[in-house]
């Protein structure tokens, strides 16, 4: 086993904390992912992607680096791969789904503050993610209030950031403003990378992007089928693990895993039984390590078939056009795919729950639960409206409003056994 202390040290890591979350991560992995029964052989790709994600991955950045290539950061799916792929540079999404470094992160951030933001600094703090260290810059959004603030206090620990401002309606004012921001990355872009965007670069990146969206599709259309050929547990994984690796390898080997899938599916294989409650989540993303709401789930005897989330459907169902032209012109297709991004922070979102209802009905969902993050205005606001209104329309919804704390499991537990138990009935 290659011992990759060294790599981590030279990263400036906390070594000591580092080893206690690669344990702590490495024993929650076994227990809710490995544990799991009749899963997809083509998982074994992402579990050893997983066993391999402080090393190998890191390891391979690390080369990438010396050879001259850039890691580019980012915390969220309004940060475009394509124009960062096009400049030679590696798109990386940082984790942003576990509590670290609690105490120091409480003396920098309001306590009420979404678990998300303070784990982009519970990391960044804590010094234990080598993927943020071995960022050459990282890029963050003025989406809601608690990003677009918290960046002014994130950046002052990581030297090279560059912020996205972001439109809060989809009018051709916002469409206008994304644009000349997307064209503001693409120069800071060519500023860090030495490189220039070209339109033949841009194209090509579009495309190994659409490839890997095109993947993901496939996976998200093949869990319409009865039993569900894959766990919630796995397919959220499957997306986590999107957000970090190569994207060609991980197209071709979530290919592999659909042609496996498809094949269950046309046997009538699952993972679950035929009879086993279905359901869609929606709300907030679960970035790696958070698995907390879908593993209470799926061991109270239910299957999420859908995620409409950023680390889900939100943002790769929408592939952008291949259709070509100037870079000027292929920054504006990429602005059109980009804004039918239905997050919370825009107003209004309509399309939102649209989706919702859509995937709920074509995965035969028995129910949704809406998941959101405590003090997480975006969603929880639009929470309400969309438990009543699915409600109305006979799709019983439940609403849970959490963190990445323990505490709340047992109460969790209960509320989701009863709702499970509620979908059987
Ligand atoms: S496009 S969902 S990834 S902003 S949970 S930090 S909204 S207070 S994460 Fe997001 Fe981009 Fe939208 Fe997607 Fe704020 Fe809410 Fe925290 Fe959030």
């Amino acid at each position: 086993m290659t011992d990759y202390t060294p790599m981590w040290r030279s990263l400036g890591l906390d070594l000591k904390a580092h080893d206690a979350l690669l344990s702590y991560l490495g024993g929650v992995y076994g227990d809710l992912f490995l544990a799991q029964k009749n899963r997809p052989r083509g998982m074994g790709y992402f579990d050893f992607v997983m066993s391999e994600v402080h090393g190998l991955r890191i390891k391979e950045l690390m080369d990438a680096k010396a050879a001259g290539r850039k890691v580019i950061g980012s915390y969220c799916t309004f940060v475009p791969e394509e124009l960062i792929l096009a400049l030679d540079g590696i798109s990386i999404g940082l984790c942003t789904g576990g509590e670290w470094a609690t105490d120091q992160v409480d003396q920098i951030l309001p306590r009420n503050t979404c678990a998300l933001i303070k784990s982009a600094f519970g990391f960044k703090l804590g010094k234990v993610c080598p993927y943020v260290e071995a960022c050459d810059l990282v890029v963050g959004e003025n989406t809601c209030d608690g990003k677009k603030k918290a960046y002014e206090l994130l950046k002052t620990y990581i030297p090279s950031f560059h912020v996205i401002d972001m439109p809060q309606m989809k009018s051709d004012a916002g469409k206008a403003l994304l644009h000349a921001e997307y064209a503001r990355f693409a120069g800071k872009l060519e500023e860090i990378t030495g490189q220039t965007l070209t339109s033949e670069k841009l194209a090509a990146a579009i495309a190994t992007v659409n490839a890997k969206r095109r993947a993901l599709k496939r996976l998200a259309a093949v869990r319409a089928a009865t039993p569900a050929p894959i766990s919630g547990l796995d397919a959220l994984l499957i997306s986590q693990v999107s957000f970090y690796d190569d994207p060609v390898r991980f197209t071709s080997s979530l290919d592999a895993l659909c042609d496996e899938l498809e094949e269950r599916a046309r046997r009538g294989e699952g993972a679950v039984s035929a009879d086993c409650p279905r359901i869609v989540m929606s709300g907030c993303p679960m970035a790696v390590p958070n698995w907390k709401v879908p593993a209470i789930v799926e061991a109270a005897g239910a299957v999420i078939v859908a995620e409409e989330s950023c680390v889900g459907e939100r943002s790769t169902r929408f592939l952008a056009s291949e259709e070509g032209g100037t870079v000027e012109t292929m920054i504006g297709q990429l602005v059109e795919r980009y804004l039918q991004i239905d997050c919370a922070v825009f107003t209004p979102n309509p399309t939102r729950l649209d989706y919702v209802r859509t995937v709920t009905g074509q995965r035969k969902a028995d129910g949704v639960i809406h998941y959101a993050l405590q003090f997480c205005h975006p969603y929880q606001i639009e929470a309400g409206p969309m438990v009543s209104a699915l409600e109305d329309e006979a799709i019983p919804t439940l609403r849970i409003d959490t963190d990445y704390g323990q505490e709340d499991i047992g109460q969790i537990r209960t509320r989701v056994e009863a709702f499970v138990e509620r979908l059987k009935a």
